[in-house]
């Protein structure tokens, strides 16, 4: 009897520091959304860093020339080596200038059957002029796009290479729009668009790849590496995905990236999320690093965004973020 007592004592004291010692696994977030046991994988900088990497060696993706086409074909051949069904969305979407462009837009899908879906997205195609340079030369030099482009994309193929090894529980679909950065240039004499955006963000919303399709919610990645960065929450995201952006900034804060996740309003930035959110309704965040004062920082839409500006843990901070935001759905 007695020894049978000192048994389940024992056994109980065991399973109470297996229990506890098992890192973050049975947190209960805060907004309540999580509850069982929840292995959320470890984002690995390094490797997002490299996935940039092999972006920025195509050159500048500027839609209708060979590096975007190549490109293409590399991040295709990505997400379906990680295991996601791709789905190749070609369209022609006219410029502001009239040009048309051979966009593609490449969806990689796990779960395709389930109902309960997140929706992950950035946009890979960079900006075919520095007209935010601070020299009028460099105005119609192609960017390389390192923040403004790869960094999303190499943050999220970190994710699906993740998504692939181990399933969360959620359906999920990876979007990399293309024709995001062709916007309206500041040399143009003629009139402003501001819908000379996120054009394939555009079409897809209105022609989504799977007739019907929706999300949960969505969560936008644009300019996730980038050094001092610090993300506001951008104000299309408060208007129509509070809740989004309230689970997201408080999982960052409780992994400790409370001081990259800004708790203050950041710019109303028109972005591929916002037409997810106006046209395909999907509510949808931005995670992008804009404030007031210093816009989207001194390199954006310059020759200086090479690979000098990514800092690894900007990268893992954001990354780290969302593996445990989509994970820790249930
Ligand atoms: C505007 O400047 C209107 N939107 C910025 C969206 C953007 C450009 N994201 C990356 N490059
Ligand atoms: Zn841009």
């Amino acid at each position: 009897m007695k020894n049978s007592y000192i048994l389940c004592f024992i056994t109980g004291v065991i399973c109470f520091f297996s229990c506890t010692g098992n890192k973050s696994n049975a947190t209960v977030s805060s907004s309540g959304e999580a509850s069982g046991l929840v292995n959320v994988p470890d984002f690995n900088a390094d490797s997002a860093y490299q996935f940039i990497q092999a972006q920025v060696d195509f050159g500048p993706r500027v839609p209708n020339t060979a590096g975007h086409v190549a490109c293409g074909e590399y991040l295709a051949e990505k997400l379906a080596s990680f295991g996601a069904a791709v789905t190749d969305q070609y369209a022609d979407l006219i410029a502001y200038d009239g040009t048309i462009l051979k966009a593609r837009n490449i969806i990689g899908s796990y779960k395709p059957e389930t109902r309960k879906r997140i929706l992950l997205f950035a946009h890979w195609d960079t900006r075919p002029w520095a007209d935010n340079d601070p020299h009028k030369k460099n105005h119609h030099t192609p960017i390389l796009g390192v923040n403004d482009g790869a960094s999303g994309v190499g943050v999220l193929l970190e994710i699906t290479r993740h998504i692939g090894e181990q399933a969360p529980e959620l359906g999920i679909d990876i979007i990399f729009f293309d024709a995001e950065d062709y916007g309206t240039p500041q040399f143009h004499t003629g009139r402003y668009t501001e819908d000379t955006w996120a054009l394939g963000s555009q079409y897809w919303s209105r022609n989504p790849h799977v007739h019907g399709y929706t999300a949960r919610f969505g969560i936008l990645l644009d300019m996730v590496g980038g050094k001092n960065a610090a993300f506001y929450k951008e104000l299309y995201s408060l208007q129509y995905a509070p809740s989004v952006v309230e689970k997201v900034w408080n999982t960052a804060d409780r992994l400790g990236y409370g001081a990259l996740f800004v708790n203050a309003k950041g710019g109303m930035i028109t972005d591929d999320h916002y037409y997810v959110n106006k046209y395909i309704k999907i509510p949808s965040i931005d995670i992008i690093p804009h404030d007031h004062n210093k816009g989207f920082g001194s390199f954006w839409h310059t020759v200086d965004d090479n690979m000098e500006v990514i800092d690894r843990s900007v990268l893992k901070a954001v990354g780290q973020t969302v593996l445990e935001v989509i994970y820790r759905e249930e």
